[in-house]
């Protein structure tokens, strides 16, 4: 038997569909005796973990895990499955063993790693644990060889998500995963395409799956959204791609096709290729359902877009912003802030650009983040945006990425980056609080419209006047509302 786990990556009320470990049983289904423990359900899976292993001859435990408090629990059960019932190997899989692969061959209790793309690494690795292939003609598969020493293969090319059978839902209580949003009362979530070709110098998406994009046939999109509606009642959905929106007359045929399901969703896109979109697409958008769209608009300062390779402009950014709210669509913009050259001066031009933003329209969502190195090394000559590859040692071990520094560092709460002064830092800081009490965000459903009024109200003489710092006030305030949100969702 193979055990797929997905440690906890979120509070249970957040949970959501864990698609990797979905993707990878839709290859095992109907080939290999395996089971699926979501640590988002479960409240003691490594305990789970051990019965199975107990009752069955388990092969392989198979972890999925995203850098984070996600890394922190695959790191917890597999070292105490390790340490209880050591023949068990383990194999870890997702964005962690991706982007830092000797990071997680570091650790003891880790015997492969999965880079990129899964489904047909883990079906060859079952061959080899078998002995039916050697370990060094896997693509993707990090080990360690009888010397204990790290062996990495070379990559492996990515398929497209038609090539592989359909997630089996019925594997996993799926209605439990359908969760209130702003969407909706029973929020899905998809991949209707994996990859991403663009070469953006702070993200992470290369390591995992190089520089392509290969996007599902809008047929099986709709067939798999109406399985989801029809048997679990899905109202809404979150689409996960890195660009939900790549091609004009793929978006338009999709829209087309699912706006009879009449889905609310979000999805995430690009300003550089929806502004050259045409105003009948944005209408079937629209039509279609879509409710909210992110963008990556990352800075105010045409210099620090080129610095990132990001290949977009602040023109374009302005121009989603007026054509979103031409057609009722919430853009959802993120900025990545703190650029390592001139964090000042990118400070200073990226505040002033969401100020023109919100005038331009007031719905838009803001994101901000502070510049979270993400190594390169998987692009040919890639460094990192700011050319920082100098400045930066990253972990070498799980438990040393577990520490809070490197967690704060992984959430983006504190980088503790050198070339931001620790003022400028503030001011991210304190205009994140200012903007985010003016137009309070409407995904939180559970805020009550007292709470909202009050932020409001509190932040708008900040906002007027530009004045930011100590914003004692709206910190209160928003600790006392968190605490007096229902506990219980409800929309
Ligand atoms: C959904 C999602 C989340 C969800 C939860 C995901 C979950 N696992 O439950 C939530 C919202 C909780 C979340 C949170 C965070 N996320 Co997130 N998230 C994503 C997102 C949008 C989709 C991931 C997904 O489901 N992909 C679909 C599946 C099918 O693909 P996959 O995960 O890559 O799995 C395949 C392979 O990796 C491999 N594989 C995966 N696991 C395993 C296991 C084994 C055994 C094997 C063999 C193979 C294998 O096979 C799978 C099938 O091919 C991605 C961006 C993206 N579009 O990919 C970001 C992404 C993974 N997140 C990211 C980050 C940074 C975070 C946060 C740290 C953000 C923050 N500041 O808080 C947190 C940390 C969460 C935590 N607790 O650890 C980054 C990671 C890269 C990086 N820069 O470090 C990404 C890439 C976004 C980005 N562009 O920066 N996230």
């Amino acid at each position: 038997m193979i055990v797929l786990f997905h440690p906890r990556a979120t509070r249970p009320r957040n949970r959501r569909l864990p698609l990797a470990v979905l993707a990878l049983a839709a290859v095992l289904e109907g080939r290999e005796e395996y089971e699926i423990v979501d640590g988002n359900l479960e409240d003691d899976p490594t305990a789970v973990i051990l019965g199975l292993i107990d009752r069955h001859n388990v092969e392989l435990l198979g972890v999925s895990t995203m850098p984070g408090p996600q890394m922190v629990a695959a790191m917890e059960t597999s070292r105490e499955i390790r340490r209880l019932r050591p023949d068990v190997k383990i194999c870890w899989g997702g964005y962690f063993p991706s982007i830092y692969p000797e990071s997680a061959l570091n650790a003891r209790y880790v015997d492969f790693i999965v880079r990129g793309q899964g489904e047909d690494t883990l079906l060859e690795l079952m061959d080899a644990l078998r002995g039916r292939r050697s370990f060094e003609s896997i693509l993707g598969l990090s080990y360690k060889d009888q010397f204990g020493l790290q062996r990495s293969n070379a990559e492996r090319p990515m398929k497209g998500p038609d090539e592989f059978p359909w997630s089996p839902f019925h594997r996993l209580p799926t209605e439990t995963y359908l969760r209130p949003s702003f969407f909706g009362k029973r929020t899905a979530v998809h991949h209707a395409s994996i990859g991403c070709p663009f070469n953006c110098s702070f993200c992470g998406v290369h390591a995992a799956y190089g520089n392509k994009e290969k996007m599902e046939s809008p047929e099986r999109t709709v067939a798999i959204l109406t399985h989801l509606v029809e048997r679990y009642g899905a109202d809404s959905v979150q689409f996960y791609d890195m660009n939900f929106f790549l091609r004009e007359d793929h978006a338009r045929e999709l829209c087309d096709r699912m706006a009879h399901l009449n889905l609310r969703w979000w999805c995430e896109a690009r300003v550089d290729i929806m502004s050259r979109y045409s105003d009948e697409t944005f209408a079937a958008i629209k039509r279609a359902g879509c409710t909210m769209i992110f963008f990556g608009a990352e800075s105010g300062s045409d210099w620090v877009l080129d610095e990132m390779q990001k290949g977009i402009t602040t023109a374009q950014t302005l121009e989603i912003a007026k054509r979103t709210y031409q057609f009722g669509i919430i853009p959802e913009f993120s900025f990545v802030i703190g650029n390592p050259n001139d964090p000042e001066r990118d400070t200073r031009e990226t505040l002033r650009f969401i100020r023109k933003i919100k005038r331009i329209n007031p719905d838009s969502e803001i994101i901000i983040q502070h510049y979270t190195p993400t190594p390169q090394t998987h692009k040919a000559g890639g460094e990192m945006y700011g050319n920082i590859d100098a400045k930066i040692n990253f972990p070498d071990t799980p438990a040393e990425w577990a520490t809070k520094e490197w967690m704060d560092f992984t959430l983006r709460i504190d980088t503790h980056a050198p070339w931001l002064k620790m003022k400028t830092k503030r001011l991210i800081d304190n205009f994140e609080i200012v903007v985010g009490s003016r137009w309070p965000t409407v995904q939180d459903i559970r805020a009550p419209q007292w709470s909202r009024r009050l932020l409001k109200m509190l932040s708008a003489w900040r906002y007027a006047l530009h004045i930011y710092s100590f914003p004692v006030e709206l910190h209160l305030a928003n600790h006392l509302i968190a605490l007096r949100k229902p506990k219980r969702e409800s929309l």
